[in-house]
């Protein structure tokens, strides 16, 4: 159990487990909002003690170790998918609150589980759909819930990446042992379908899903995300996990989805787009251009610039730099990371999402993977 922590008079401990691209974000956020790392957990004891000389912090030679750490009081779970059930529900158990990377788990009976001992804690539990922390999505959401858009008539849009596109590219995710049985759906496709869910404030309700596997083989062991082929030899193996997703869909209300989620779509980077299509009005949000918003009307379209000085109060609470300072990924990630540690203190920051949002990602993944089994339109 962690000792109670007082953020006035110390800082706050944290361990991070797995030191690929996204641990080096965690901990960059996590010092960020006045945590200090005392201790790291990586792939092998070497690579730990690599990590932790560079970090300037302790090498944990095991998960019981960074759990038994008293400094600790709040865990980054940033490892391999199929470590995340495991580590999430000990850490739970030892008391430590807990932030672990989507998916939540590599398969809907693990999220339940997860979710399940996260309530029965009482600890704050969180995953990083970081997206809800672009300070323009929160606008556009604040007036959806004013009502500027009407009722919704469509939803739609894409997702779309291209660092899997090389043959020669690979990653843990490949494996479905490591992975899970969705590769770019359950590692993207779930972000979009948390955005669009939390900004329209639909829920898809029933789903028609295909899947594709664009390269037959690839190397059996890659490099971490983003960092395309490795350049060294490797056995090749066969592929079972999609490179693309593609899904229709209706909302409980009845209002038509679709989505492209794909990590072969060369030039597109980290493209998470939608357009939302209501009866008074549309906005479309681009990722890649997150500092502006096009609002769409009969009389006329606008683009909307994020600006503190102007919006709604999310808006601003999220917008840390001024108007023409981009804000981008890193501090979307800083905020998540600040309103998790806030829940911690006993704060309720808007919209910050907890292992209750990663279930409900893990059972979109669920219906995506038996709708595109067997062809089925698929309750989820
Ligand atoms: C790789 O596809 C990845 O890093 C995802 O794992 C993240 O969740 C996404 O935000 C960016 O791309």
């Amino acid at each position: 159990m962690s000792r109670v922590h007082s953020p006035a008079t110390e800082p706050r401990g944290v361990a991070i487990l797995g030191a690929g691209m996204i641990g080096e974000v965690h901990r960059r956020a996590a010092l960020l909002a006045g945590a200090e790392v005392a201790g790291v957990l990586a792939s092998s004891p070497q690579r730990s003690a690599e990590v932790a000389r560079n970090w300037g912090t302790a090498a944990y030679q095991d998960l019981a170790e960074a759990l038994a750490d008293e400094r600790v009081q709040v865990v980054h779970i940033c490892t391999p998918n199929a470590t995340h059930a495991p580590f999430a529900e000990a850490a739970l158990a030892a008391g430590k609150h807990v932030i672990c990377e989507k998916p939540l788990g590599i398969s809907l009976a693990e999220a339940e589980r997860m979710a399940a001992a996260a309530d029965r804690s009482g600890l704050v539990a969180t995953v990083p759909f970081v997206y809800r922390y672009h300070p323009v999505v929160r606008e556009i959401r604040a007036r959806r819930q004013a009502g500027e858009f009407g009722t919704w008539h469509l939803l739609h849009g894409t997702y779309l990446q291209d660092w899997m596109l090389s043959p020669d590219a690979s990653s843990w995710r490949v494996d479905p042992e490591l992975g899970g049985a969705s590769r770019a759906f359950a590692d993207i496709g779930s972000h979009w379908c948390d955005l669009v869910e939390w900004v329209s404030g639909e829920r898809l309700a029933e789903l028609s899903a295909q899947t594709s596997i664009a390269v037959p083989t690839r190397p059996a062991t890659g490099g971490p995300s983003f960092a395309g082929p490795t350049g060294e030899p490797a056995e090749r193996v066969e592929v079972c996990t999609e490179d693309s997703a593609m899904l229709l869909a209706r909302t409980s209300t009845g209002v038509p989805v679709s989505a492209v989620i794909s990590q072969v779509a060369a030039g597109r980077k980290n493209r998470l787009w939608f357009e939302l299509d209501g009866s008074l009005g549309s906005a479309v949000f681009d990722q890649e251009d997150p500092e502006r918003v096009w609002l769409g009307g009969v009389d006329g379209n606008r683009i909307l610039v994020r600006d503190p000085a102007h919006g709604s109060a999310e808006q601003r609470r999220l917008s840390t730099l001024p108007a023409g300072h981009a804000v981008g990924y890193a501090q979307c990630f800083e905020a998540f990371v600040a309103d998790t540690y806030a829940a911690i203190d006993g704060g309720s920051p808007e919209g910050l999402p907890t292992f209750a949002d990663g279930l409900r990602s893990a059972r979109l993944v669920d219906a995506v993977l038996r709708s595109a089994a067997d062809g089925s339109w698929t309750q989820v």
